[in-house]
């Protein structure tokens, strides 16, 4: 799987592209099926909504889940990857952000890098955000916003992350939130589009690239699975406290296509 060269541009100058239908409507039901199955299992990497009992997101489904384990080396996802990113790839972080039908709270305006710098002193940019619709991703449910282009100015006013204070392990986008004034200006300049398909379609957005979600008060889930993959050779620097391996991926042995390597049945997870 590789990308056209006209997706490949896009992608460079709008910081985003989608990729329609890239999976089909079986494989989709599978994935949705693994997911119903490990958000059951209790633990950490499970995130609540603030306040309530409600499911924002799992992390990590692919160290549990045959089905996510194999995604992440379908050379479909991981093709386009290494074309944007380089050879040798790794999983940085895995997470499905549920957001169910009339409830699923909304996602500040950020950037993902300026978390991952403040963090895990993740020394560049050199990642891919590579997001699976579960569900059809359309204008009611809230959809991901991005700001095409604003990837390319890298952290917005200039700021790096490394000063931000961080409250737990699990950093919300509340924390690391582009201001009024900020996304004001930004949003004259870039303007703001919204990722859209059916369940099946992929977005790769860039690490740097301004992004945020509504509220979902629509009677249709949507739930976004997004793996991301970061370069071997971009790996986190020290830090007075490392986060879990179910938030940052601490095997960073190169991913191979499945088709290079073997199938993934149960127990037999890793690599
Ligand atoms: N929740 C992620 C983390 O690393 C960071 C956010 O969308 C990615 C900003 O804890
Ligand atoms: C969302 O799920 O809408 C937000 C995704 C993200 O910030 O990565
Ligand atoms: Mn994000």
């Amino acid at each position: 799987m590789r990308l056209t060269p006209g997706q490949v541009n896009a992608y460079r100058d709008r910081g985003f592209v989608v990729l329609r239908a890239l999976f089909d409507a079986e494989e989709v039901e599978s994935l949705r099926t693994a997911f119903e199955r490990d958000a059951r299992a209790p633990g950490p990497h499970r995130v609540r909504e603030d306040g309530t009992d409600e499911l924002r997101a799992v992390y990590a489904s692919h160290q549990r889940q045959p089905a996510f384990a194999s995604l992440i080396r379908s050379p479909r996802l991981l093709g386009p990857a290494r074309q944007l990113v380089g050879p040798e790839l790794y999983m940085y972080q895995f997470k499905i952000n549920s957001k169910p039908a009339f409830s699923g709270g909304g996602w500040s305006w950020h950037q993902d890098f300026m978390a991952w710098q403040a963090a895990d002193h993740l020394p560049e940019p050199r990642l891919l955000n590579v997001a699976l619709f579960l569900d059809d991703a359309t204008e009611y449910n809230g959809p991901v916003v991005f700001l095409p282009g604003s990837h390319r100015r890298g952290a917005a006013g200039g700021r790096s992350g490394s000063g931000t204070a961080l409250s737990g392990d699990h950093v919300d986008p509340d924390e690391i939130a582009l201001g009024r004034d900020e996304m004001r200006e930004l949003v004259a300049r870039h303007g703001m589009e919204s990722a859209k398909g059916p369940a099946g379609s992929v977005v790769l957005f860039h690490p740097e690239v301004v992004h945020g979600s509504a509220t979902n008060m629509s009677p249709l889930p949507r739930r976004l699975l997004i793996a991301t993959y970061n370069d071997v050779h971009n790996q986190p620097g020290p830090t007075r406290r490392v986060r879990p391996d179910y938030l940052v991926g601490r095997d960073t042995r190169t991913l191979r296509s499945l088709d290079e390597s073997r199938t993934i049945a149960d127990g037999d997870l890793i690599p």
